[in-house]
Formats: C-alpha cells, sequence, structure tokens
C-alpha cells in the first residue's frame, strides 16, 4: 500500500484528498483555523504549514499527499512561524477576551494558548469597524474576524445564500454584507451556520438569556417551556456526554430546578404537524392543489423560498411549524387561566435552531393577545443558564415533561433529523401501525445522511413520489431540477441544516459529521422506544383539539389567525 513518512513514522494513505487529512489520521492536531471537509479549501491561515524533506514548506491542507513524501510537523521554523501567524492575528484583534461571547470556546484562544503566546511583538491596531446587530438572530463583531473565509465559504457553498463576502483589498479586507446593508436585506435566513464554524467572536448567536432569566425571577409570570426534538440528544455535550445520549429527562429536571413552571415536549408540536400536514396532502391529491408540497417547518427554508422562489408560495404547506403551533395551543390554554389567576404568561422554546429566533417575530406568531413565543432559547443558552444556575447536569435523575401535554410519539421525535418529517407523516397516512409496516416506511429511503433522498409510498390508491433534501444549496439544486423538468415530486420535505435540526446552528459545536450521525442514532433509538410510534395514535392530541382549540383550529395554519 501506498505511504508516506510523516515525523519520521510510516503512515498508509487511504485515499486522502490532502496531507492535513493524512497527519490528523496519524494522531497529529495539526492546527487550522479555515479547514472544514465539507467546504473547499481556502488555505488562508497557513497554521497548518509543514516541512518537506528538502526544507520546502506547503500548507498540508491544499496539498495532496503523493507516495514516498517525507514531511515533518514540528520543526523549529515551523512552530516560531505559526506563532507568528498567531501573534499577527492577535495585534489587529479585539482582544476583550474575559467579556467575549466565545470566551472559552474561542479557536484563536486556544491555539495561543497551546503555542504558548505570551506576549504579542507587533502593535496593535483594530480597525474601527461597528458590531451588526441587523438579524434577531445572528451578531457580527468584524473587530473579531480573522478573515479565516469560513462563514463565507458557509453561506455560499453548504447553503447557497452568499450573504457574506470579503470586501475590500489588502489590509482594508473585510468580511461584510454587499454594501454594508444588515443581514435580513441580504437574505440572510438566520440558519446560524456560519456562527457554528466561526473560529472566534465574529459571528455568534444573539444571547437571549436575560430575557428569561427575568421572567424567571418574576412571581407573577408563569414561565412556560417547550424543548424541541433535536436538543436531547446534543445538549449532554455541553455537559461531557456523548452525542446521541438522549437527556430529556435531566434537561427537564434542570429547568424545573431554574425556575420553569410547566415544561413539554415540541413532539406533541410535531404530532399536529404530522396531523394536519398529513390532512393537507390528502386533501391536495383528492381534491386537487399545488404540488409538489413542501414541508414548512424550518424557518431557514421558508425565508429562503419566500426569498429566491416567490412562485413556490402555494406549494409550501399552510401549515405552521411544530413550535408554532405548539406556541398557539400553550398561549390559547394558558391565556384563560393568567385572567382568572391575575398572571401572565412568559413562553419559551428551547431549540437546536437560531432561525426559531426569526420565525418566533414572524406576523402570523403575533395576536392581539401578544406573541405566541416570547423567547427563543437555543440548546447553547439554556446549556449556559444550567452552568449559570451552578446545575450538575450529568448527576441529575431524569423527570418526565408536565401534563396534559407532556406525551409525545416517536414520529415527533425524529422530526429532529432529515427525513424524520416525511418518515412521520407516511407513517401517519400508512394503513396500520404494524411493526411491519413501520419498518416499511423506515425502509424506503427516507432515513440517512445523503443530500438529497427520494423514495416511494403508497398513499391513498397512488404512488407518492418523496423527495428529502437539507442544506440549502442541495435545495437550490433540486428545485432548479425541478423546474427544468428532470425530477418530479409529489412531495418535498426540506431542512436548511445539515442533518436537519440535530445541525442546527444554535446545537453545540464543533459539529462534525461524526457527531450529527451520533445524534440522529439517538433520536431514531428514541423512537424505537417509545410506545406511541404514530402522530395520530398520540391520545393528548383529541384533547388538544377538542378542549383547547375548539373553534381556533386555524391558529394552527399560517397566515390566518
Ligand atoms: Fe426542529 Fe421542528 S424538528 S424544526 O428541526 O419541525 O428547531 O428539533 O423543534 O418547530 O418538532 C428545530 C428540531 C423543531 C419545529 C419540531
Ligand atoms: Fe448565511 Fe445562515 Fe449565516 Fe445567514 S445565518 S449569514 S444564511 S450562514
Amino acid at each position: 500500500k501506498d505511504s508516506i513518512v510523516i515525523d519520521g513514522r510510516r503512515v498508509e494513505l487511504d485515499g486522502e484528498k490532502n496531507l492535513l487529512e493524512v497527519v490528523r489520521k496519524a494522531g497529529i492536531d495539526l492546527p487550522t483555523f479555515c479547514y472544514y471537509s465539507c467546504m473547499s479549501v481556502y488555505g488562508a491561515c497557513r497554521m497548518c504549514t509543514v516541512e518537506d524533506s528538502r526544507g520546502r514548506t506547503m500548507a498540508a491542507c491544499s496539498t495532496p499527499p503523493k507516495p514516498g513524501m517525507e514531511i515533518r510537523t514540528n520543526t523549529e521554523r515551523l512552530r516560531k512561524y505559526r506563532r507568528m501567524i498567531l501573534e499577527l492575528l492577535l495585534s489587529n484583534h479585539n482582544r476583550d477576551c474575559t467579556t467575549c461571547e466565545k470566551n472559552g470556546s474561542c479557536k484563536l484562544q486556544e491555539l495561543a494558548l497551546r503555542f504558548g503566546v505570551r506576549k504579542v511583538r507587533f502593535r496593535q491596531e483594530v480597525r474601527d469597524l461597528p458590531l451588526d446587530t441587523s438579524s434577531p438572530a445572528i451578531l457580527r463583531d468584524p473587530q473579531k474576524c480573522i478573515l479565516c473565509g469560513d462563514c463565507v465559504r458557509m453561506c455560499a457553498e453548504v447553503q447557497g445564500v452568499g450573504a457574506l463576502a470579503f470586501a475590500y483589498r489588502g489590509s482594508d479586507m473585510e468580511v461584510t454584507t454587499a454594501f454594508h446593508r444588515s443581514l435580513g436585506d441580504v437574505g440572510c435566513v438566520g440558519c446560524g451556520q456560519c456562527a457554528g464554524v466561526c473560529p472566534t467572536g465574529a459571528i455568534t448567536v444573539r444571547d437571549d438569556t436575560a430575557r428569561a432569566w427575568k421572567a424567571l425571577q418574576d412571581p407573577q409570570t408563569r414561565v412556560v417551556a417547550q424543548i424541541a426534538p433535536a436538543v436531547r440528544v446534543a445538549i449532554g455535550e455541553e455537559f461531557g456526554m456523548e452525542p446521541g445520549e438522549v437527556t430529556l429527562g435531566k434537561l427537564v429536571a434542570a429547568m424545573r430546578m431554574l425556575g420553569f413552571d410547566e415544561v413539554y415536549d415540541t413532539g406533541l408540536g410535531a404530532d399536529l404537524t404530522v396531523t394536519e400536514e398529513g390532512n393537507e396532502l390528502l386533501d391536495r391529491l383528492q381534491n386537487g392543489g399545488r404540488f409538489p408540497m413542501f414541508t414548512s417547518c424550518c424557518p431557514g427554508w421558508v425565508t429562503y423560498a419566500r426569498n429566491r422562489h416567490p412562485e413556490l408560495a402555494e406549494n409550501i404547506s399552510t401549515c405552521r411549524s411544530p413550535m408554532g403551533m405548539f406556541g398557539a395551543v400553550l398561549r390559547d390554554y394558558f391565556s384563560g387561566k393568567d385572567t382568572a389567576e391575575g398572571k401572565k404568561t412568559f413562553s419559551v422554546a428551547v431549540m437546536p435552531c437560531t432561525g426559531k429566533k426569526l420565525e418566533a417575530g414572524w406576523d402570523e406568531m403575533v395576536t392581539e393577545i401578544g406573541k405566541d413565543i416570547d423567547v427563543v432559547l437555543t440548546t447553547q443558552e439554556i446549556a449556559q443558564m444550567i452552568r449559570e444556575g451552578g446545575i450538575d447536569f450529568a448527576a441529575l435523575e431524569s423527570e418526565g415533561p408536565d401534563m396534559p401535554f407532556g406525551l409525545t410519539s416517536g414520529a415527533g421525535v425524529i422530526f429532529g433529523v432529515t427525513g424524520g418529517v416525511t418518515e412521520a407523516v407516511l407513517r401517519n397516512l400508512a394503513a396500520d401501525s404494524g411493526h411491519d409496516t413501520l419498518q416499511q416506511v423506515a425502509f424506503t429511503g427516507v432515513r440517512g445522511m445523503e443530500g438529497v433522498k427520494e423514495a416511494s409510498a403508497a398513499v391513498d390508491g397512488r404512488e407518492l413520489r418523496v423527495a428529502v433534501v437539507h442544506g440549502l444549496r442541495n435545495a437550490e439544486q433540486l428545485i432548479q431540477d425541478m423546474q427544468a423538468g428532470r425530477r418530479q415530486y409529489d412531495f418535498v420535505e426540506v431542512m436548511a441544516c445539515p442533518g436537519g435540526c440535530i445541525g442546527g446552528g444554535g446545537q453545540p459545536g464543533p459539529q462534525a459529521a461524526e457527531t450529527r450521525a451520533a445524534r440522529a442514532k439517538g433520536l431514531y433509538q428514541a423512537d424505537s422506544e417509545t410506545q406511541i410510534r404514530r402522530s395520530q395514535e398520540n391520545p393528548v392530541l383529541s384533547k388538544v383539539y377538542g378542549d383547547v382549540l375548539g373553534e381556533n383550529h386555524h391558529r394552527l395554519h399560517r397566515g390566518r389567525h
């Protein structure tokens, strides 16, 4: 087998695309700021520079491995070089580390520590660039940008949005939006994927924890919360647990300790969505309507479609997202109680998603009695509150969510992974809930991490053609193929983030493909352990439709309230 020599030891080649991957396989953690295997190679930061036997240096990320190569990764020259890069970056970086959002998880901080940078020999020169606070989800602080371009490539290559770009040249270079317009005006969908790859505090997620703390401390306020499916398989990572471990019960316990009065599972909202979306699909099949029908639960996708594909407006399901449906149910349920008890209800949604912060502000989510959701906290934000509360999360005993809304079907739980919404809807439309039927639905091709999946299933006496995509760039490709007549579907599920909500921009980072796969496995495991696998079998639904919603059924749909 072909091999190369790294620091005197032979390492076999296994089809790696570049030297960096071979070096890391050999157990040497070569540092980088700008390398992600899911994006193109930029080679800008030079931190991964290595030296060959003839003393030539090269960036490992952009050098293909050639059999017989001999490279060194830790010569005196390389170590000096890395320190110099770090000092240069630090010299024009706003170094308010102690108050920075990324304090403790900043790559620049981590590498400065690792390479023993104790003093910066260059003059401190930070440009006076203003903060960008234009988005309800994303904050940009250009004074902390190291120009690695990770956000630019994420937004363009994975999401196909292109809201961020490099502007100007040389020492004036900066990452910004076109004409310095606000993020919303350049098509940003709030997915937060840029914040997920930013190595420093230059792009972060808006911190709304103070608003939640304030509500928790007011005795006249009833604080109710819903927890999204994907949070349960990721929050443990913030407390040293493995990705995929299902810790909903610990999270419920921790939130009760923080003072939340009622804690529910967004899975119930997902069960409502499945019911409504399934009915909508059947209605379109039987009475005519626009096809394909697209899902509507992902705010990143809905925003993207509004911006880029207004012609698809009627193809998108009228259903609110599970968060939106549950938000309406909770508001309606508690508003009567509030009047009777002289209280007010503050509704919190704990989500893996930064786009949900945008969604909570949409017109359709605001009625004359106020917003259906008062604040959206990401997985990372609730973890921060738990840490601030001094709670030993990993040691907590599990507790169940509150009644009357605490029951969720397995179908509701798998919403958090790409393909899950489709599988849940197909389960509902299937003839029965026997094991074999459910297995058949699971193996139609909706599961897995491929960017675009296709499946077909028999519904209402005909063959339904289904597609499942995640990552907006994949969605764009699919739409173009459909519009050019190259593909045809009846039902399309779109999730903006890679892997679906499990890979949301509010989840703990860094989010490697293996991490996402482990989280997906955790959700499928949780589903297979539930007794109720189909949404329509959730006994709470009849109470919601009958006692809570009644004539307000339309509140489950968009654009009408
Ligand atoms: Fe999602 Fe959804 S699955 S969008 O990924 O439809 O955020 O987890 O809560 O609303 O249920 C997110 C997750 C989430 C909604 C549901
Ligand atoms: Fe682009 Fe998403 Fe970041 Fe907006 S939030 S700039 S769409 S990556």
